[in-house]
């Protein structure tokens, strides 16, 4: 059994990061790449919940030049870190080809998706996502996954599919045309306040994912929803 994943919550919680569930590769299952150029056996995700890596990113940014995405660069940074620290290999859900990393999440913690198409968590609602993964080829510690509850199933009111002013979430994908040029307008129409009709979804975050009332008290900060819909809209 390898060290993992107690010293990786350590290493990862001086970032704002942390352990979010593994999982081992089925036999027969095309595995990515691990260290020593072997495929995995088992990954272990790495995320995080609400704001907690912001004030690291944020004290990092300050010292770097600004070339590509910074969050990825970080993210990058510090998890390579970790991953030579325990002997994995670090991929990361930016690289492509794209990884499953959402596929992964569902068998490491059993979530299932919000009608947003993001994965909803019972505790962080809609507010967590990954910034990496660590690959073993030796055998880990993994603790069984117990079937959380899906907080969707419970949601009567469901307002994530009323809020947005141009339906992009009516639960049968998200229209990402829609929303871009909505956003895209609400940009053009922002030196003129009083252009705007609906929701500022820029400046205020998305306001379907904001309507969601789980893990409410793991919102993002506004800095940090401002950086992401700024990412998102290009
Ligand atoms: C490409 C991509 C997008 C594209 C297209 C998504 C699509 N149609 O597939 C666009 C640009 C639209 C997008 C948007 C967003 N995305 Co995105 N995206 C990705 C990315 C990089 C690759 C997806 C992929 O093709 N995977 C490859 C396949 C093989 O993996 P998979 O697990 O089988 O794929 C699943 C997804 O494709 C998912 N899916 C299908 N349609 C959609 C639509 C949306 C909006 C999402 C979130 C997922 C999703 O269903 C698949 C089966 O589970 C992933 C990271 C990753 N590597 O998975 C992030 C990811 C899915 N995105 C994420 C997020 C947070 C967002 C945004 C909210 C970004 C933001 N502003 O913060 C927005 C949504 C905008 C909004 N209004 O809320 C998170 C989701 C976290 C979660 N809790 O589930 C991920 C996992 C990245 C991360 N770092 O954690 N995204
Ligand atoms: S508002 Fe309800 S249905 Fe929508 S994501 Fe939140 S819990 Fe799920
Ligand atoms: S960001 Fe705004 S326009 Fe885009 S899906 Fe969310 S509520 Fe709709």
């Amino acid at each position: 059994l390898s060290a993992l994943p107690d010293d990786a919550t350590g290493l990862l919680a001086a970032y704002g990061l942390m352990p979010r569930g593994a999982l081992r590769f089925d036999p027969g299952e095309e595995a990515p790449i691990g260290p020593g150029g072997k495929p995995a056996r088992a990954v272990v995700l790495v995320g995080h919940a609400g704001s907690s890596f912001w004030p690291h990113f944020r004290q990092w940014r300050e010292t770097r030049p600004q070339l590509g995405d910074p969050l990825d660069a970080w993210s990058r940074e510090v998890i390579s870190a970790v991953a030579c620290t325990l002997g994995a290999a670090a991929v990361f859900p930016f690289d492509r080809p794209y990884l499953p990393f959402q596929q992964w999440a569902m068998r490491a913690e059993g979530l299932k998706p919000s009608p947003l198409g993001m994965l909803i968590h019972p505790r962080y609602g809609l507010w967590h996502a990954w910034r990496g993964a660590l690959l073993f080829t030796d055998e880990i510690s993994i603790e069984e996954v117990r079937n959380p509850i899906h907080p969707c199933d419970d949601c009567v009111a469901k307002p994530c599919l009323s809020t947005c002013p141009v339906n992009a979430i009516s639960g049968e994908g998200f229209a990402v045309a829609a929303c871009r040029s909505y956003l895209e307008s609400s940009v053009s129409s922002h030196a003129d306040s009083t252009a705007r009709t609906g929701p500022d979804c820029m400046g205020a975050g998305c306001a379907a994912r904001n309507s969601c009332p789980v893990g409410a008290q793991y919102r993002y900060g506004a800095e940090q929803i401002r950086f992401h819909m700024r990412a998102f809209a290009g």
